[in-house]
């Protein structure tokens, strides 16, 4: 009963952000946010169980030509202002004395996720440098070698972008050996692949996961 209640909440919830994002009203989908916090979603419970869901939903509607490339630009520009309403929301962990840089490959335009990996990671007391997206592949040695990253999180979208992964990873490597390379986003969702196929340490889908594996 408790299970199906939150899930109908969960939904109602959905739905509520979907109403607001396709409307672009940036302040009722803060009051569905509030909203989820007040029911005692955690902060990264509104990140990975509505605001993402809500941005997968946004692309099928584009998809199929239910809304324009503005209205998901704009569904888009809100969440991001969801995500950095929340971010420093949650006590921040010590500081672990831990340095990752997280960014997106070459040509990957898609830099939620990157942004989302770094606020979690931030939180969990890492000191995060946030490259945005689409970082060439050529710049990667230079950036590990002035910035010396204990760890390189790599996300990737788009499966085209994935061949810039394993060059990249080859350059963060022989620039700085000592940095882990983590390599994940939505391109490896249903690759057999493995982290090695990528010359990475890590292939890892699970934000909420990833500083536990780290
Ligand atoms: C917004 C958006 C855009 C924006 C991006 C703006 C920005 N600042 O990011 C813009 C307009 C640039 C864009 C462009 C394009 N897009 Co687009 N876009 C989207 C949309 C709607 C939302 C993306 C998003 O922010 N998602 C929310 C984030 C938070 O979710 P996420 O990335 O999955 O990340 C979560 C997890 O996966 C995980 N994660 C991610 N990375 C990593 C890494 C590690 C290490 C770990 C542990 C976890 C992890 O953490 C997050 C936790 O919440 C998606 C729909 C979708 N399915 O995501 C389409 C989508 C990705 N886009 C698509 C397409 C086709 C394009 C274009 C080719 C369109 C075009 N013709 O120009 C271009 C390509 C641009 C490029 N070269 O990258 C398709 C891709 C289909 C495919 N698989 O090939 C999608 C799926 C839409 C669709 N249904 O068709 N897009």
């Amino acid at each position: 009963m408790i299970v199906q209640d939150s899930q109908r909440q969960g939904e109602q919830l959905l739905e509520a952000l979907l109403g607001a994002l396709k409307a672009a009203d940036q302040l009722r989908a803060m009051t569905v946010v509030r909203r989820a916090l007040k029911q005692g979603w955690t902060v990264d419970d509104i990140r990975f169980h509505l605001i993402t869901p809500a941005l997968h939903d946004v692309g099928r509607q584009w998809e199929r030509g239910a809304i324009g490339v503005g209205d998901e630009h704009l569904a888009t520009s809100i969440c991001e202002w969801l995500l950095f309403t929340l971010a420093g929301r949650t006590r921040r962990h010590s500081a672990t004395g831990r340095r990752a840089l997280v960014g997106c490959s070459e040509g990957e335009l898609h830099s939620l996720g990157a942004r989302i990996l770094a606020h979690v990671l931030s939180e969990q007391g890492w000191s995060v440098l946030y490259l945005g997206a689409a970082t060439p592949t050529a710049a990667w040695p230079q950036i590990v070698y002035a910035r010396r990253p204990d760890v390189a999180v790599l996300t990737t979208t788009m499966p085209a972008a994935l061949e810039a992964v394993g060059p990249a990873v080859t350059a963060i490597k022989s620039s700085r050996p000592e940095c882990r390379t983590v390599v994940g986003g939505q391109a490896y969702h249903g690759l057999s692949g493995a982290a090695s196929d990528f010359g990475a340490d890590l292939l890892v889908l699970d934000a909420g996961a990833l500083a536990r594996q780290l």
